[in-house]
């Protein structure tokens, strides 16, 4: 592994030409410098929960409301947040590339759509959409807050004469991401490419099935790249470690400025 650091004029950038695919893996460190809180570095707290208390089945089955004050919290401040450079540069990268590129991510802010990004799976959700906790019914665009008042409630299940709870569409811990999300990776992974490149950003490494990307990447033959603010869980598994932010590194790495 190539390690980086980012100050001066030696700044490292990816060659992308006519011949190259790119997987973007983004984490919560992207959208850090838009003011959006990272999980890891608060701790893994929300006050004074357990990230899994408000961000599991089991802690939605506890105490609903909780976990609603806890999303409808999410949702103000996503709202109010802004894209940074980085977003920007990844959403420049895709104008270029079109479809030799996609970006998974695994942040449910919505601001990588907000800055443009088109190609995009988001592997644990939308902080924006809402489901049944007991129907299949479509995830449904929902920005309203139920930080107070009554829970919302499934119309279509109150119809078939059963009670059951509108929830955030969030992939929590212990359950199974979307095949088709994952699919859709794995089909780009997969597809005949000269030069493919996997680049991760702002992630810890700590979340499967996120953090084996990598792996599967370099499988396919991909040359892997990490910008992260710290070293990474799995920093060692990448060809070139950037130590830096992301929206200070992107842009000029992507050669997008
Ligand atoms: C910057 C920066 C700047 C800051 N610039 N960088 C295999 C082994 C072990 C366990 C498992 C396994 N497979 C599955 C599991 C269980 C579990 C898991 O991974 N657990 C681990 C904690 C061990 N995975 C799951 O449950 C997943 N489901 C699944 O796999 O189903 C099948 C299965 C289940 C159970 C067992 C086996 C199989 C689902 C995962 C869902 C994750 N959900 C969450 C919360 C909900 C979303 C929400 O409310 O927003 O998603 S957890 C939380 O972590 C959130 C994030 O998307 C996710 C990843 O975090 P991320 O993005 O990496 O953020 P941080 O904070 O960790 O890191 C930020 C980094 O940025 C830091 O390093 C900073 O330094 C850096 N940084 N500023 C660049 N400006």
């Amino acid at each position: 592994m190539s390690q980086c650091a980012t100050q001066g004029d030696s700044q490292p950038r990816i060659a992308v030409d006519d011949r190259t695919h790119v997987l973007a893996l983004t984490g919560a460190g992207v959208s850090a410098e838009s003011g959006i809180a990272t999980f890891r570095g608060a701790k893994g707290l929300w006050e004074g929960h357990r990230i899994e208390e408000v961000a599991s089945p089991e802690g939605f089955a506890a105490d609903p409301q909780l976990v609603w004050r806890f999303y409808s919290a999410r949702r103000e401040k996503a709202a109010l947040a802004q894209p940074n450079p980085g977003h920007r540069a990844l959403a420049a990268l895709e104008e270029r590339l079109g479809d030799r590129f996609l970006l998974a991510s695994q942040n449910v802010d919505d601001l990588h759509g907000r800055a443009g990004s088109t190609r995009l799976v988001e592997l644990h959700g939308n902080l924006f959409r809402t489901r049944c906790s007991e129907c299949d019914r479509e995830p449904f665009r929902d920005e309203k807050s139920y930080a107070a008042g009554p829970l919302p409630q499934c119309d279509l299940c109150l119809k078939q004469g059963r009670r059951a709870l509108f929830r955030p569409h969030i992939v929590w811990f212990g359950e199974m991401l979307d095949p088709e999300d994952l699919r859709r990776v794995d089909e780009f992974l997969a597809r005949p490419a000269e030069r493919l490149i996997f680049l991760a950003a702002g992630t810890s490494g700590v979340v499967w099935p996120a953090a084996g990307l990598v792996d599967l990447a370099r499988r396919r033959g991909a040359q892997t790249w990490l910008v992260n603010a710290e070293p990474a869980e799995n920093s060692s598994r990448f060809h070139h470690f950037i130590l830096g932010k992301s929206g200070e590194v992107l842009p000029g790495l992507l050669g997008v400025e």
